[in-house]
C-alpha cells in the first residue's frame, strides 16, 4: 500500500543519512517529489549531485540522459542510480548516435572536413542537454558544445564564432524558436531526416543553410496548440501565456513569452498577485506551480492531461526498491558512462560552462 511503501521508504532513506541524496526533477509526480532532497531540472540536478561529495550514492527521480549527465558531473566514487531503467526520453532516443554519425558523414563528403578561408568550420555540432551521453560526447569530439533551454542563445553565438552552420539535436522546435529569435531566415533552418540521403534536402539547401535543425521533439511539449491559447485568451482576456521553447514556434509565436522551467518559476515569483497564467508545459510542474503559488491563478494550456509518460516510470515502489539495495549495501539500477564518452562529453559541457557559468 501507499502507507507501506511511504514509511520504508522514509526509513530507508533515514538509515542511509548523508550516504544517499534523492534527486527529483520538476515533471515527477507528487508522490515522488515528496522525497526529493532537491527539486530542480536536469541541469540543476546535475549540479546538486556535484555539491554533495559526501553522497556515495545519487538516487536521480527522472530519465535516463539525467541521470548519465548527472554521472559526468559527479565526483568518481558517487554511483548514480536511476530507479526505473525503462524511464528513457523520447526526444533523446531520437538522436541515435549510428544516425548521427551518418549524418555527419554525410555532411563531410557534401560540404569538406575542414575550415574556410575565414578559419570557420563548415559545420558546429550543438546538443540540447536532453540527449543521450554518446551524443554530447560527439558533440566534444567534433568541436561541439552543449546547451540548455536558458542558453541557447548564447551557445548558437558561441557556435557562429566558429562555424559557418549548426547541426543542432535533438529538439528541432527548441532549436528553430531560438534560431528564429536570432533572425536566422526559416528558409536557412532545414530539417535534417534521418534515412533519407542528404537529410531530405537539396545540396542548394545544404549549402545555404544555417541551423540544420535534426528531425526530434518532445512528445509532451509538442502537443500544445495556437488554438488552445486563443480559448485561453478567450476565457481570460488578461491572461499570460508562458510556454517552454520546446514547443513548436506557431505556438511560441502566438505565446506572451516562452522561456525554460526557471524562466517560467521566476516570471510566475515576480508577478503581482492575481495573475492569471496559462502554461504550456509540462502538467506536475504546473500543478506544482499553482499550488506554491495560491495568489496567482494558474493552470496548463493542455486541458487534457498530459504528464511526461517516462518521467512517469518513476514509481515510489522502485525508489523504496532502490533505496533498500542500497540499505543492505547493493547498488542497483547504476547509470555509469564509460571514459570513452565521458571524456568527450565532459569537454562539451565544460565548453557550454564557460560560455555561460
Ligand atoms: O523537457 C524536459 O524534459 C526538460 C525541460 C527537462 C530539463 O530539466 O531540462
Ligand atoms: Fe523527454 Fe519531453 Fe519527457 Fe522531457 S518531457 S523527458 S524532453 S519526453
Amino acid at each position: 500500500t501507499a502507507a507501506e511503501l511511504d514509511s520504508r521508504i522514509r526509513a530507508a532513506k533515514r538509515t542511509l543519512g548523508d550516504r544517499a541524496v534523492v534527486l527529483g526533477h520538476f515533471y515527477q509526480r507528487d508522490e515522488v517529489v515528496q522525497y526529493a532532497d532537491f527539486v530542480g531540472d536536469s541541469f540543476q540536478l546535475a549540479r546538486a549531485a556535484r555539491a554533495k561529495p559526501d553522497a556515495e550514492a545519487i538516487v536521480f527521480c527522472g530519465v535516463h540522459f539525467m541521470a548519465e549527465t548527472a554521472d559526468l558531473l559527479s565526483g568518481d566514487e558517487q554511483s548514480v542510480i536511476l530507479p526505473n531503467l525503462a524511464a528513457g526520453c523520447s526526444m533523446a532516443d531520437m538522436a541515435n548516435i549510428d544516425q548521427v554519425e551518418q549524418c555527419w558523414q554525410e555532411l563531410d563528403d557534401a560540404l569538406g572536413a575542414g575550415p574556410d578561408a575565414d578559419g570557420l568550420a563548415p559545420v558546429i555540432p550543438v546538443t540540447y542537454m536532453n540527449s543521450s551521453a554518446a551524443l554530447k560526447g560527439f558533440c566534444g569530439r567534433h568541436g561541439g558544445i552543449v546547451c540548455t533551454s536558458s542558453n541557447a542563445r548564447t551557445v548558437l553565438d558561441w557556435a557562429f564564432e566558429r562555424g559557418r552552420r549548426v547541426l543542432f539535436f535533438p529538439d528541432q522546435h527548441l532549436g528553430r524558436n531560438t534560431a528564429k529569435a536570432m533572425g536566422v531566415p526559416e528558409e536557412r533552418m532545414p530539417l535534417w531526416m534521418p534515412n533519407k540521403p542528404l537529410g531530405g534536402m537539396t545540396p542548394e539547401q545544404l549549402r545555404d543553410a544555417q541551423v540544420i535543425l535534426w528531425n526530434g521533439f518532445c512528445s509532451v511539449h509538442k502537443r500544445f496548440t495556437v488554438r488552445q491559447i486563443e480559448k485561453a485568451r478567450e476565457t481570460f482576456p488578461n491572461v499570460r501565456v508562458i510556454v517552454h521553447p520546446e514547443c513548436p514556434m506557431p505556438v511560441v509565436d502566438a505565446a506572451d513569452e516562452s522561456g525554460s522551467t526557471d524562466y517560467i518559476t521566476k516570471a510566475i515569483a515576480a508577478a503581482p498577485a492575481g495573475t492569471t497564467f496559462a502554461i504550456g508545459t509540462e502538467i506536475n510542474l504546473v500543478n506544482r506551480l499553482a499550488s506554491e503559488n495560491p495568489q496567482h491563478t494558474i493552470f496548463c494550456l493542455d486541458p487534457v492531461v498530459c504528464p511526461c509518460s517516462t518521467m512517469y516510470r518513476i514509481h515510489p515502489g522502485y525508489l523504496a526498491w532502490v533505496l533498500e539495495s542500497l540499505v543492505r549495501g547493493r547498488v542497483i539500477n547504476q547509470i555509469s558512462v564509460g571514459d570513452d564518452v565521458a571524456i568527450p562529453a565532459t569537454r562539451a559541457l565544460e565548453r557550454m560552462l564557460a560560455t555561460t557559468p
